[in-house]
């Protein structure tokens, strides 16, 4: 028996540290993991490339540097799950490819417009047991507290964002996938709209079912 792997994803400022801490509430023994974990030694990088403009990197430097996150954390996170707790994560690969997807509109580089070469480095990462995606529209978004301050927060850039994750997160081509509108709801009514995913799925148990990995 095995924990499940929980993913919330979306939008810049769209609710996710939010909602993964009141569902790490929710569930006994679960952990919480957000990416990019800026307190290891490639996540130090990270925050620098998002918080100082000054600092540049490659887009494809920049990519790589996102994917070693989430591998640096890939062994805790398996431990975790067959240890039988649920693993909750706040962002993880179709993030990755969503926002180097978005800059291949304004970027030269041909490995931004390829979603083979950006899904590459993730492969045999553990596959999460449901993704929900948090979507909002990008004026409500950028009226929330502390927009802006960030390399990717911009309000034209993150329209193109929302595309690219629409198109790598698609609920008919694979079942995991749960896309939850947020617009125009509070908290609690976004909370619950997760909790009843959670409670369908039977999320907050542990498994027999074997953990896939990404392909
Ligand atoms: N990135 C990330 C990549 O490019 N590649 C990758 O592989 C990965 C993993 C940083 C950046 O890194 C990029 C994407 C990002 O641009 P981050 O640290 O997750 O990633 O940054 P943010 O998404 O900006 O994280 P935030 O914590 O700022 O936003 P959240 O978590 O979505 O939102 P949250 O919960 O902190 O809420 C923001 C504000 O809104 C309020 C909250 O109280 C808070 O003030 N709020 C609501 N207000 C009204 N109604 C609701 N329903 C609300 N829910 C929350």
């Amino acid at each position: 028996m095995r924990g499940h792997l929980i993913l919330i994803e979306g939008l810049d400022r769209s609710g996710k540290t939010t909602q993964t801490q009141i569902l790490h509430n929710a569930i006994p023994s679960s952990s919480l993991i957000k990416f990019p974990d800026r307190s290891t030694n490639i996540g130090t990088i990270i925050n620098q490339y998002l918080t100082d403009h000054n600092f540049s990197l490659s887009d494809q430097a920049a990519h790589l540097l996102f994917s070693a996150n989430r591998w640096e954390l890939a062994a805790s996170i398996e431990d975790q799950l067959q240890a039988g707790h649920t693993v909750i994560m706040d962002r993880y690969i179709y993030s990755g490819i969503a926002y180097s997807l978005a800059k291949s509109e304004t970027s030269s580089s041909p490995e931004m417009a390829s979603v083979e070469w950006l899904y590459a480095p993730d492969r045999g990462l553990p596959k999460p047991d449901v993704t929900i995606f948090l979507t909002l529209d990008i004026a409500e978004m950028a009226a929330r507290k502390s927009w802006g301050e960030e390399r990717y927060e911009q309000t034209k850039f993150q329209e193109v964002v929302k595309r690219c994750f629409l198109k790598v997160l698609d609920p008919h081509a694979d079942p995991s996938v749960v896309i939850v509108d947020v617009n125009k709801l509070g908290i609690d009514e976004v909370a619950s709209k997760i909790w009843t995913v959670v409670e369908e799925r039977q999320l907050h148990q542990q498994t027999e079912v074997p953990l896939a990995r990404l392909s």
